[in-house]
């Protein structure tokens, strides 16, 4: 059966290629994508060779572009490699569009990704010129059957003043039911409680809508989302992993967590799968739920195993092998999964009464537990703060993980003072590395520092303790003791030598 059942769809079928070219200079674009599933696959390539063209010619052609979040080489690496991206917003993890970023050749607006739809429904952003929005099929009343991720996909087709859809014959069309569409977010002051008091409660539609006056171009596709590939996990994702599982368990054991925990939400990455991994292999662990931002592979084998029960996010973020099993299986997984636009996934309100745990990777914390997501030594962009304070600032208990070190025991991750705050000692809860666990509850930050103290690389902890023992006799306080003069000087010296380590 055809993907595109409307009549009135069908007579905008075209090319990639005549699609890009009903985009213009400045506009700002829409785009469907998140964490390298459901984004639109040919028009961004289109648009690049337009816009490479159109150079060669001596015209210029840049574009705003705004997704869920981070997309793949085919859309942000294309895009930021053809120079054709003045503005980017919200999150990224592309190299090219990274070091792009890094030039300042392009403007990047990190925020909240629950903000992300907002702020442009709100018009903080100007207008929305163009949303270009992969979709597994067009009903044949013209509802749009969503794909491998929601985003902000709803935020840029009511808000887009053209839309270009992209029909991807890849995705299952088992993934018809995954989705729930709540349309109920305004604009203050017309907000009401948004009524989700379960992770699997289903609150709104199963499709999107989009007036079919504004659509300009359908374009049929079959292509793959990105699909990582699963790297196997190294020994110290299986400590920290397995460390934060022993917290949890504890938690419950003391009364403080339910026996079946609370909604786990969880990073992507290594550690973040590590973490999955260990709640698998542990037998005391079951009737777990998930609130979080991605499907990763290891809550598919969560799922496969009974031991998850439901889990809601925004976007599959898998390897290879579990996006081939999800799209050959999407109509058993859709009984335990449900993708929700990512203002929903992502929600203040939601994430505070569900009492969600929240355990997010780090770029480094310091000894008070301030933590950097996002900045390489101060001023390089990694990726983007993503969600991660969305579920940090509102968890019921807020972890961070990470190795000790980077970049083979040349970088510290426990500083004496971050090189940039994502999330202030007043969000942090839990700090994990290989070395251990920093609960930093309830202490002050005196009482915080020497709990992290534990948690750093042996090589570096007795320099962390001259710090500390130097800061309390320099400092012009004792509530928070700092020495400003050296409080960045590790950062200094990795720069200057490329080691943190004294030479
Ligand atoms: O460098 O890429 O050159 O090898 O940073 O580090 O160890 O591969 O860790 O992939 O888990 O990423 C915080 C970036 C961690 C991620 C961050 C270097 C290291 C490596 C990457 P290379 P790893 P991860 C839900 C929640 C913000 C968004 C978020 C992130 C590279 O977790 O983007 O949490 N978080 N979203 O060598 C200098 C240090 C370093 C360092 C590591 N202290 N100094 N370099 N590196 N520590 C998902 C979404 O929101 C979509």
């Amino acid at each position: 059966m055809s993907r595109i059942r409307s009549p009135q769809f069908q007579n905008k079928i075209m090319s990639a290629d005549d699609a890009a070219a009903l985009i213009n200079d400045g506009d700002q674009l829409g785009l469907s994508g998140f964490t390298g599933s459901g984004y639109p696959k040919a028009v961004p390539g289109a648009l690049s060779r337009r816009v490479e063209a159109a150079r060669a010619a001596g015209d210029d052609l840049r574009i705003g572009l705004c997704t869920g979040a981070s997309t793949a080489p085919e859309c942000d690496g294309e895009l930021a490699g053809a120079g054709a991206v003045s503005f980017r917003m919200p999150y990224q993890s592309d190299p090219v569009m990274r070091n792009a970023i890094n030039a300042g050749d392009i403007d990047y607006c990190d925020i909240h990704l629950s903000h992300s739809g907002p702020v442009v429904r709100h018009g903080f952003l100007g207008s929305m010129d163009v949303a270009v929005v992969e979709v597994t099929a067009i009903t044949e009343s013209g509802a749009l059957i969503p794909s491998s991720s929601i985003g902000n996909n709803n935020v840029w087709l009511d808000s887009a003043k053209k839309v270009i859809l992209e029909v991807n014959e890849w995705q299952s069309l088992d993934l018809e039911g995954m989705h729930d569409l709540y349309t109920e977010v305004h604009a203050p002051p017309h907000n009401v409680p948004i009524p989700l008091v379960e992770p699997g409660d289903r609150i709104g539609a199963t499709t999107l809508h989009v007036d079919p006056d504004k659509v300009i171009a359908v374009v049929p596709t079959n292509a793959a989302d990105r699909n990582t590939p699963f790297k196997a996990l190294d020994d110290d994702s299986k400590t920290i992993g397995d460390f934060y599982v022993d917290f949890l368990l504890n938690e419950a054991k003391q009364g403080r967590l339910p026996k079946e925990l609370l909604p786990l939400q969880s990073g992507v990455g290594n550690i973040a799968n590590a973490v999955l991994a260990g709640l698998l292999a542990h037998p005391q662990v079951g009737h777990l739920t998930s609130y979080t931002e991605v499907i990763q592979d290891g809550m598919v084998d969560l799922i496969d195993a009974g031991k998850l029960d439901v889990a809601s996010a925004t976007a599959f973020s898998l390897s290879p092998e579990a996006a081939e099993k999800m799209n050959d299986r999407a109509a058993f997984y859709r009984k335990y999964i449900v993708l929700r636009p990512q203002e929903i996934s992502n929600n203040p309100e939601i994430i505070r009464r569900l009492g969600v745990l929240s355990c997010n990777g780090m770029v480094e914390a310091d000894l008070y537990g301030n933590i950097n997501s996002t900045h390489i030594m101060g001023s390089r962009m990694q990726n983007g703060i993503g969600g991660s304070a969305d579920f940090t600032r509102n968890a019921y208990i807020s972890a961070f993980v990470s190795p000790s070190t980077a970049k083979g025991g040349a970088i510290s991750c426990i500083v004496p003072m971050v090189s940039h705050h994502d999330h202030t000692e007043h969000d942090v809860m839990v700090v994990i590395t290989e070395q251990g666990v920093a609960d930093l509850r309830g202490l002050a930050p005196r009482k915080r520092a020497q709990a992290i103290l534990k948690v750093a690389h042996p090589t570096y902890r007795p320099m962390l303790e001259e710090y500390v023992e130097r800061a309390a006799k320099n400092a012009n306080g004792l509530h928070t003791p700092h020495d400003l003069a050296e409080a960045l000087s590790w950062h200094v010296r990795m720069l200057a030598t490329g080691s943190m380590l004294p030479s």
